[in-house]
């Protein structure tokens, strides 16, 4: 159910900063990365040793162009730092920590101010209210409440919009269902993944998605494509937005779409966003795709200049037609960490998710497994068939698989083999789906 750009009643959460002229943000956003970096170099060893190293002292910094001469910080510096080392406040004026895992490693820590909680809220409420949130509406944020970032950092939006907010967190996938049923869930706050896993449940219980309230869908904190936009939308009634970010710079709340779906708009006045050749080091031409570097410029506690963020996207030119000036990130591609190199062929899983949801027959839940075979890649795309393929086409699943690597084939140029395996057998997730089993690095 999609609802057309020009036909919705636009509400902005914070005029004064969302449709602010784009010379006056970029002034605003020069003083306060003056500020921060002064602030930075003062207070965190870690940050004064590196601008030291190259001779930079924070009253150099005269335009925005002048980030680039900083270096990068990465997760490695973050673990090196652990837990409080990039702490730029004492620990008695931080009211909040949260930290993230990854997969190797010691986890990251990060942490909040008073007023960092508050500006935290501030933007997840401008993004919530782009994406179609009112007072009016009862928000169940089934992201799981811990140190996970999800959770927390949409509550205290939709709060501060004054939405009745239903804080289910994640897992108990029948009980979610039966509250949204009860209690009249009009805005649903998941990761894609988990949306679709509702729906699939609402299904097994007999429930009808129509029957529900639900209007609005605010999905993220994974990639998604735009055909499960399509299909998540299509199975449970709802207008479906995306929005991003991630624990290092604060949480949900960086960007997220407006109704329009043209993109994600940033928080300019919080967040600076560059773009980067994951080779080179070197900016992209405006418009090009490539790694995001963040430098949060309005933060107390856990102040980070030019985090490369792994996230592969492309600040889309131009205005938006709802009227926000704000910058505009594309859809997320994917991290260049989850890229995969398949005998030398770049695929992202999210290339594959588009490809698998055009083709009749196969449900939106599919796993790639890598090995590597007498020193060869094997790539296995293993998706599961929907129950009407299962009773009425068993003669023709070989042909479909066979459909399925030719087109993988044409399009990326891996060969990969297909295997349809049986509906439900593949792990769901309640929070962030893997996709990716790569016995490579095992
Ligand atoms: O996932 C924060 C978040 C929570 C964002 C809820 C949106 C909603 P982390 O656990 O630190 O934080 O993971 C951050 O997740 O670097 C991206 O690789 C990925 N990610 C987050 N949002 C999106 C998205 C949260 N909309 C990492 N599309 C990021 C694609 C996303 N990837």
């Amino acid at each position: 159910m999609k609802v057309a750009c020009d036909k919705i009643e636009r509400r902005i959460w914070n005029p004064r900063y969302e449709q602010m002229s784009r010379d006056e943000m970029s002034q605003l956003q020069l003083e306060r990365l003056q500020a921060t970096l002064q602030k930075v170099y003062r207070n965190v060893r870690y940050y004064r040793k590196k601008f030291d190293e190259i001779k930079f002292e924070p009253e150099q910094l005269r335009s925005l162009e002048d980030l680039a001469r900083l270096p990068f910080t990465v997760k490695n510096d973050l673990r090196d730092n652990y837990p409080y080392g990039l702490f730029a406040v004492p620990l008695r004026e931080v009211v909040r920590i949260h930290s993230s895992s990854g997969t190797t490693g010691k986890p990251t820590v990060v942490g909040y101010t008073k007023n960092d909680l508050e500006v935290w809220a501030e933007v997840v409420a401008r993004m919530q209210t782009a994406a179609g949130v009112t007072a009016d509406d009862v928000v169940q944020i089934a992201f799981n409440y811990g140190l996970f970032t999800g959770g927390f950092g949409h509550h205290y939006g939709a709060e501060k919009i004054g939405a009745s907010v239903i804080p289910s967190s994640s897992g108990n996938t029948r009980k979610q269902i039966l509250i949204m049923q009860d209690y009249k869930t009009t805005a649903l706050v998941c990761t894609p993944s988990y949306a679709l896993y509702l729906a699939e449940t609402m299904a097994e219980m007999g429930v009808d998605p129509k029957s529900l309230s639900l209007k609005w869908g605010l999905f993220g904190a994974e990639p998604w494509s735009e055909r499960m936009r399509e299909e998540i939308e299509d199975r449970l009634y709802l207008t479906a937005t995306d929005n991003y970010g991630l624990s290092e710079v604060m949480g949900p709340g960086v960007s997220g779409e407006c109704l329009c779906r043209n993109g994600q708009h940033i928080a300019d006045d919080v967040f600076l966003i560059e773009v980067i050749d994951p080779e080179t080091l070197k900016p992209v031409a405006e418009g090009e795709w490539g790694e995001l570097v963040i430098t949060t410029i309005h933060k107390e506690a856990f102040p980070i200049i030019r985090y490369r963020t792994r996230d592969i996207s492309r600040i889309i030119p131009g205005a938006c037609d709802c009227g926000r000036t704000s910058h505009r990130l594309a859809r997320i591609k994917g991290r260049t960490d989850d890229m995969l190199i398949i005998r030398g062929v770049n695929l992202f899983p999210s290339q594959i998710e588009d490809l698998l949801m055009r083709i009749e027959g196969v449900e939106p839940h599919y796993q790639l497994i890598v090995d590597r075979v007498n020193n060869l890649d094997t790539l296995e795309v293993q998706v599961e068939m929907n129950e009407k393929m299962m009773t009425d086409m068993v003669k023709s699943l070989e042909a479909l698989q066979k459909r399925i690597e030719n087109e993988i084939r044409e399009l990326y140029q891996v060969s990969a083999k297909v295997r349809l395996v049986e509906p439900r057998t593949i792990q769901r997730s309640e929070g962030k789906a893997q996709r990716v089993i790569d016995k490579r690095k095992l």
